[in-house]
């Protein structure tokens, strides 16, 4: 354990003592004496995959179905200029779990094995020593179930983890208490296979108990089964679904699209009713592909079958009477991909530009935060931890960098938000935005832009603006100096 780590659990077993001690003693006098003295509140972290900025009727869409969704929004905040940290999935989850740039955490990129892009089936043994498989979060990073842990929190995560398979990466070796998902980046959402390896988890262990039945649905089934076993205690729910990403079959006429049960399929009958399948090109030959109809019904149809799980558990907080008391954050990991739209911004997932980072994302909290609001205030995913901490009643630990907000009074009270710049980098892609500018450099565009004006970065105004232009890349190059300057951390670099 290393100072950082080893400071957090000293200061957090503190807290947990105070907790357990405050919970026993309600206990013993039968909660009366404890009225005065609010209960930490729950906290409910919902993702999406690939979802578009406009895929859901409370961000504009008249296309999509989330009842749920929209019912969340109209009891909280919708945040309209809320941004991750890196344009597709894996980093971008980093990043909320550990409250750091992705460079800071070390997970800057994918930990996936790309051939499976080329047609590649890995046998089971070549499978088991790939990067997919090897790759994690670097053990020394501390991450947020770990903290709230320590203060009584009990800590459930069902769906799609993202950060590594080895034992020592596993969510439970990560401050999690239950476990119910997948490890890598994406599967089939039938089969649970990420082009044919098994990829479901219960725990520690793989478990194919489940096979042939919708993603989607086990994980809302695990979610509820956590709630009624945990909703007289402090709680953390994370929901990290891979709806609406694309499948991860290798069969051509499964890739490319996301996958919905046939139930929700029948709510997009415009769509359904056009050709499913067209002739196309895959691992370069010619193959039967999902057509464009195809892949926004699927999409479509696993968006609205999340919205229901989705309104599963927020029926549960009602039925349970801890809705008031429960922070429900949902957002998505990043822009819309396949047959995602995410007008009126530029670009999609992988992109730099705000298609790719910039989110849906909803805020409920009636303990603090008024209903029914909006805030374009400039916000991103690496608040949600320092949030989270402090309304616990966490200190941030010791010698921990974070790199994000609270951003509580945002949210509850509408002040000015404390962010003013943010970074991003995939591989030679970056960009950085500043108050309301933003520079973006990359294989897919380059410029300069004035998002006050242009949200949809059409103008470059780089010839306008030499001077500003130059202010932003010298601040990009002072971010690149202090991230190569961190402690080190794996997969990607030595230690
Ligand atoms: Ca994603």
């Amino acid at each position: 354990m290393n100072a950082t780590a080893m400071t957090s659990s000293r200061l957090a077993s503190g807290c947990r003592l105070g907790l357990s001690m405050f919970w026993a003693l309600c206990l013993i006098s039968g909660l009366s004496s404890c009225v005065t003295r609010q209960p930490p509140p729950n906290i409910v972290i919902i993702v999406s995959d690939d979802q578009g900025y406009r895929d859901l009727g409370c961000f504009g869409s008249d296309e999509v179905k989330t009842p749920h969704l929209d019912r969340l929004a109209r009891g909280g905040v919708r945040l309209t200029s809320f941004y991750v940290s890196w344009p597709a999935c894996t980093p971008s989850r980093g990043s909320l779990l550990t409250g750091r740039y992705p460079q800071r955490n070390g997970v800057y990129d994918m930990i996936r094995n790309e051939a499976p892009d080329y047609g590649k089936r890995y046998e089971p043994a070549e499978y088991e020593v790939s990067f997919e498989r090897i790759g994690g979060m670097d053990t020394r990073e501390v991450l947020l179930p770990a903290m709230l842990g320590e203060a009584g929190y009990v800590n459930g995560i069902f769906g799609k983890w993202d950060l590594g398979s080895l034992r020592r990466y596993l969510p439970l070796a990560r401050g999690f208490d239950d476990f119910y998902g997948f490890c890598n980046t994406g599967i089939d959402y039938f089969t649970h296979q990420r082009y044919g390896a098994s990829s479901m988890y219960r725990d520690h262990q793989p478990t194919s108990e489940d096979q042939g039945t919708y993603c989607t649905t086990l994980f809302e089934r695990e979610a509820v089964r956590f709630l009624e076993r945990h909703h007289h205690r402090p709680f953390f729910l994370y929901l990290p679904f891979n709806a609406p990403h694309g499948a991860s079959s290798l069969d051509p006429a499964i890739r490319g699209a996301a996958q919905a049960p046939d139930a929700y399929k029948a709510m997009y009958p415009q769509l359904q009713q056009q050709p499913q399948l067209v002739s196309g090109t895959r691992y370069g030959k010619t193959a039967m592909v999902p057509s464009p109809a195809k892949r926004r019904l699927e999409y479509l149809a696993s968006i609205t079958c999340m919205d229901a799980a989705i309104g599963a558990v927020l029926d549960l907080l009602d039925q349970h009477g801890i809705a008031e008391n429960t922070i429900v954050m949902f957002f998505s990991d990043n822009g819309g991909g396949g047959g995602g739209d995410n007008s009126p911004l530029r670009g999609r997932k992988g992109r730099m530009f705000e298609g790719g980072v910039r989110v849906p994302c909803i805020v409920r909290y009636p303990r603090k935060i008024p209903a029914g609001g909006e805030s374009d205030a400039f916000l991103t995913s690496l608040e949600i931890l320092p949030t989270l901490l402090a309304e616990v009643g966490l200190p941030i630990p010791s010698g921990l960098t974070l790199d994000g907000y609270d951003m509580m009074g945002v949210l509850a009270s509408g002040e000015s938000s404390p962010r003013t710049q943010m970074f991003w980098q995939r591989k030679n892609d970056r960009a950085v935005r500043v108050d309301d500018w933003k520079w973006v450099e990359s294989g897919h565009g380059t410029g300069l832009f004035n998002l006050a004006t242009d949200i949809g970065e059409k103008t470059d105004l780089s010839r306008n603006q030499p001077a500003r232009l130059t202010e932003m890349k010298q601040h990009f190059s002072r971010w690149r100096t202090a991230m190569d300057n961190c402690p080190p951390r794996g997969p990607f670099r030595d230690y």
